[in-house]
């Protein structure tokens, strides 16, 4: 899809395009951008729901709890590794590429029902990126942030430490694009996909579990595939 391209400032008109309402733009201009931001921001913010019952396509729906799809070409793409570690790091693409790489086919799930069978995903396992750094002792867990300056996420560090915990920069066999989270993003694969951070900007290995994002709202901090979710709003 067109959101998948680089370089591109396709924020408004991935969403547009899967609205269908991409002929309406040129017509109605600024009005329109200036609705759909509204209302995009708003369905995303408090309901991820909202969206996904109008996107056709592959079963994937494209999540963003801010107003748009922030972008960062893969050339000055940075990723931090901080916190309470020996040596803290500044991975840029390349560097992930030269570390040693994973692949995962997982099936990707949403609490709020959907899901993509099969998915292929490639990247650094995260614990390969915390061995590097040398996590201090008497640490307990690992924050996410994100690039888009609100999303953030956690995990103990024995979760984070598991094999199917990964860095990723490839899903399905291509590089993660704009709509996806890329250049780079998180992949929890043994849970809800809240869990995968998109536009992973920091990882900050702390003292203490913080509660991330969705948390803040009710979700469970252990997000396991297929056990409950804390809230009431999950099919099945
Ligand atoms: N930064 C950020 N990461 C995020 C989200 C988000 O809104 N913002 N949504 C989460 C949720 S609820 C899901 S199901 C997946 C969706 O990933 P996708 O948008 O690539 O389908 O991303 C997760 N990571
Ligand atoms: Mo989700």
């Amino acid at each position: 899809m067109d959101g998948e391209h680089e370089g591109t400032p396709i924020g408004r008109r991935v969403v547009l395009g899967l609205l269908g309402l991409g002929g309406a733009t040129v017509a109605a201009g600024p009005w329109v951008s200036r609705w759909l931001g509204d209302v995009s921001g708003a369905l995303s913010a408090h309901d991820p729901t909202g969206l996904s019952s109008l996107i056709p396509g592959s079963g994937w729906r494209y999540y963003t709890v801010t107003s748009g799809f922030p972008y960062r070409p893969p050339a000055t793409y940075r990723l931090a590794v901080t916190g309470n570690v020996d040596h803290e790091l500044t991975l840029t693409t390349d560097d992930l590429r030269g570390l040693p790489r994973t692949r995962l086919t997982r099936d990707f799930q949403c609490v709020t029902g959907w899901r993509v069978p099969g998915v292929h995903w490639e990247g650094v396992r995260l614990a390969t990126l915390l061995d590097r750094a040398g996590v201090q002792p008497g640490q307990a867990a690992v924050r996410f942030t994100s690039y888009d300056g609100t999303y953030t996420e956690s995990l103990t560090l024995a979760q984070a430490r598991r094999d199917d915990v990964l860095v990723v920069d490839t899903l399905d066999g291509k590089p993660i694009g704009r709509a996806h989270g890329g250049p780079v993003r998180l992949l929890v694969a043994p849970m809800y996909g809240y869990k995968s951070c998109k536009w992973l900007s920091a990882i900050e290995v702390t003292e203490r579990l913080e509660p991330g994002y969705w948390e803040q709202f009710g979700y469970d901090q252990n997000a396991w595939v297929g056990r409950s979710n804390g809230r009431n709003d999950a099919p099945t």
